[in-house]
């Protein structure tokens, strides 16, 4: 960097600002000027400086990037970058001609500069280069003139750089853009070498972690990239990013960044939510983030984390932003300028209503008449489980892991809930207190409906109305175990109404694949040993009877002759094959530790130990299972894996049910069995003493 440059780029104090604040960066439809005005006051007041203008689908930022403004667009971002400046924030002005552009070709160069000199024009200052999301092959001509895609990308980037006269601020979004897409890794990546060597260094780079959306950024991680790259990145954080589900919001706080990162980086901008008005928690916690006081300077007791981070709570953060957020709830001055009915506006402030008819001459009802509605107002108690329900992408917020963490004790203790007294007692007390926890979602969503912010409400309505209905489904459920509800009500009904059950195409697709669910947040915490589950070939024969013997043997007491033989035992020793696709196998870095097998049709496996089980068996439950993992893997998870994919096959070939037999002395799977919910012990005529019998249906 020459030493003009260099000057330039520091403050009066020597050091260059922390670069903080918004990237307008996900898919769908961008913000409108209005809210991206609304968003810099909102920087301003809580002390970020920077927004990234980059909305992947504005036609003129991606598709069309050669296409210059109109004269009515370009008023519009003339305005925008003005707004920005009253409000003291840098507007970065990106531009994405990655998806088609000839790095070789000058007029493509040309193009380039012509686009963003019209944006220096309109009073922009600050510029970025994104290459995110992009075909790597590059085509033959620029084969031919460049020695890689990094080469082709840095020389146009310095070029426009320089010919943009060396901006304090300009950003480049490498394609490499986080450590999962970096080959073989990031200290080897001859991209990211490539891009750290020749790119000019007053050019900062964008980063999201280790991930595109990365659940955790260490130091360490930062410490590596910003050797290869020769500067300290840009955070680019997709932590709270919505755009990859339309199910999914993110209203958790900044979170899992250590504050001693601040130091170690150039800046961080986030990624929110596509919806505007839900980013008030992203935005407020990213701005107490980046306050956090430097490692070593006075502490601000209050946003310590003794246990996390000394100087930042994200627990704390949260609870702040809430406080402010609810203000803006009952707000009736709302960007955007949806009225709110004069009585309400009465009601939430002193100052007199506006003068209309109704103001004037309010109705009120007579006697024998109806009352007139009231709204109960907001609480920060209904937020907070707001947040809790819509936390983060890895992780549910408090109350909904505990609301998940009930539910499954219910279900899987239901049996108590119809037994002894005591037993069924303690679960009538906590099935009463799952109630309580569904019946405050309810209440929560009434009165968030009732809010005077309609922009707000209108953002979220899809995904409360969601949540409502599953707490619904997931009430009337419990009701039924504890045998008040109506089972054929909503859940079992035959022919329930579309919100009785989860719809949508894509969800079915999902459904019908092997591994649906295998993320599940709540069944499937991050695990620490890593297990490879695959589909079961004939070679796995040998090492499957083994696991069968090991496993037959047991603890020991009982001699194997004496065990009860089980309809499954022919497909543990390899004297029959699972049905097609029936089979899968889980390895650990010693070996094959476990299986899971399956027939669609269990009848010959009977007929084959001569088990004359009851034809009713059959009709419900066709097919059978049978699972066995190692002592040694102590997760369950790979098991529980293992049997979902199983079913999803079983229940695409057409089967209606399935049903395992296990040995009483099989603690262990007996255990797994009942602890996954879906399968339940079936009375069956012709099982032997110390079998049971236990099935599902699909
Ligand atoms: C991405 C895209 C971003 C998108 C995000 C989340 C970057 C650099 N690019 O990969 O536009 O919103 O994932 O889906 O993050």
């Amino acid at each position: 960097m020459s030493t003009a440059s260099s000057a330039k780029r520091k403050t009066s104090s020597g050091t260059r600002r922390f670069i903080s604040g918004v990237v307008e960066g996900f898919y769908g439809r961008p913000w409108t000027m209005g809210q991206r005005t609304e968003l810099f006051k909102r920087e301003q007041k809580w002390g970020l400086n920077t927004y990234l203008y980059a909305p992947k689908d504005d036609y003129k930022h991606r598709m069309y990037w050669r296409d210059l403004y109109s004269p009515e667009e370009a008023e519009q971002l003339i305005a925008l970058i003005s707004a920005a400046k009253q409000h003291n924030v840098e507007l970065i002005y990106a531009i994405s001609p990655g998806l088609d552009i000839t790095f070789s070709n000058p007029k493509e160069v040309a193009a380039l500069k012509r686009k963003l000199d019209q944006v220096k024009e309109f009073g922009c200052r600050s510029f970025s280069l994104l290459f995110d999301d992009i075909e790597t092959e590059m085509c033959p001509a620029d084969k031919e003139a460049f020695s890689s895609f990094a080469h082709a990308q840095v020389a146009v980037t310095n070029e426009v750089y320089k010919h943009l006269e060396e901006p304090e601020t300009f950003l480049f979004c490498p394609t490499d853009y986080c450590a999962a897409f970096c080959t073989p890794n990031v200290t080897q990546s001859s991209y990211l070498h490539t891009v750290g060597e020749k790119l000019l260094p007053g050019i900062d780079i964008l980063w999201t972690g280790p991930k595109v959306v990365s659940h955790k950024i260490s130091v360490e991680s930062i410490e590596e990239v910003s050797s290869v790259l020769k500067r300290a990145p840009v955070i680019w954080d997709n932590i709270h990013a919505n755009d990859y589900d339309p199910q999914r919001l993110f209203l958790g706080p900044y979170k899992d960044r250590p504050t001693e990162l601040i130091p170690k980086l150039r800046g961080v901008l986030t990624n929110p939510n596509c919806e505007f008005y839900p980013n008030f928690v992203a935005i407020h916690t990213l701005a107490t983030w980046c306050k956090a006081p430097a490692v070593g300077g006075s502490r601000d007791v209050e946003m310590a984390d003794e246990e996390q981070d000394p100087c930042y709570s994200p627990q704390k953060a949260l609870t702040l932003a809430l406080s402010d957020w609810l203000q803006e709830f009952m707000s009736t001055d709302q960007p955007g300028g949806i009225s709110c009915p004069a009585r309400l506006k009465k009601e939430l402030s002193d100052e007199e209503p506006m003068q209309t008819d109704m103001a004037d001459n309010p109705y009120v009802p007579g006697p024998g008449e109806n009352p007139l509605y009231t709204a109960e107002p907001l609480t920060l108690d209904d937020l907070k489980l707001l947040s809790d329900l819509f936390y983060l992408p890895y992780e549910h917020g408090s109350t909904a892991q505990a609301m998940l963490q009930e539910l499954d004790w219910l279900k899987s203790n239901s049996h108590a809930a119809v037994s002894e007294m005591d037993e069924t007692a303690a679960w009538c007390s906590r099935a009463q207190q799952f109630d309580n926890m569904c019946d405050a979602v309810v209440q929560m969503f009434n009165r968030l409906s009732n809010a005077p912010n309609r922009n707000i409400l209108y953002d979220l309505y899809n995904y409360i109305c969601d949540i409502k209905s599953g707490v619904g489904l997931a009430r009337a459920y419990v009701k039924t175990l504890g045998g008040q509800g109506q089972p054929s009500a909503q859940l079992m009904n035959d022919d329930p109404e579309p919100w009785g059950f989860r719809g949508g195409l894509s969800g079915e697709f999902q459904r019908m694949l092997p591994g649906h669910g295998n993320r599940d947040l709540f069944r499937h915490p991050p695990m620490t040993a890593v297990y490879c589950i695959r589909p079961y070939c004939s070679k796995d024969k040998t090492e499957v009877q083994r696991i069968f013997e090991a496993m037959q043997r047991g603890d020991g007491r009982t001699p194997l002759m004496m065990q009860p033989p089980l309809i499954t035992d022919g497909l543990s020793s390899g004297e029959m094959s699972p049905s097609p696709q029936c089979g899968f196998v889980v390895e650990d870095d010693v070996g094959m530790c476990g299986y899971a097998l399956a027939l669609t049709d269990g009848k010959p496996a009977a007929a084959m130990i001569q088990r004359a089980i009851s034809a009713s068996l059959f009709e419900d439950f066709p097919s059978v299972v049978i699972v066995q993992v190692l002592p040694r893997v102590a997760d369950p998870s790979p098991a529980k894996r293992m049997v979902a994919q199983l079913l999803s096959v079983i229940r695409s070939s057409g089967s209606r049910g399935v049903f395992c037999e296990l040995r009483q002395s099989d603690r262990r799977m007996l255990d797994f069995f009942s602890k996954l919910g879906s399968f339940k012990p079936v009375q069956v005529e012709g099982v032997p003493d110390g079998v049971l019998v236990m099935a599902t249906s699909l």
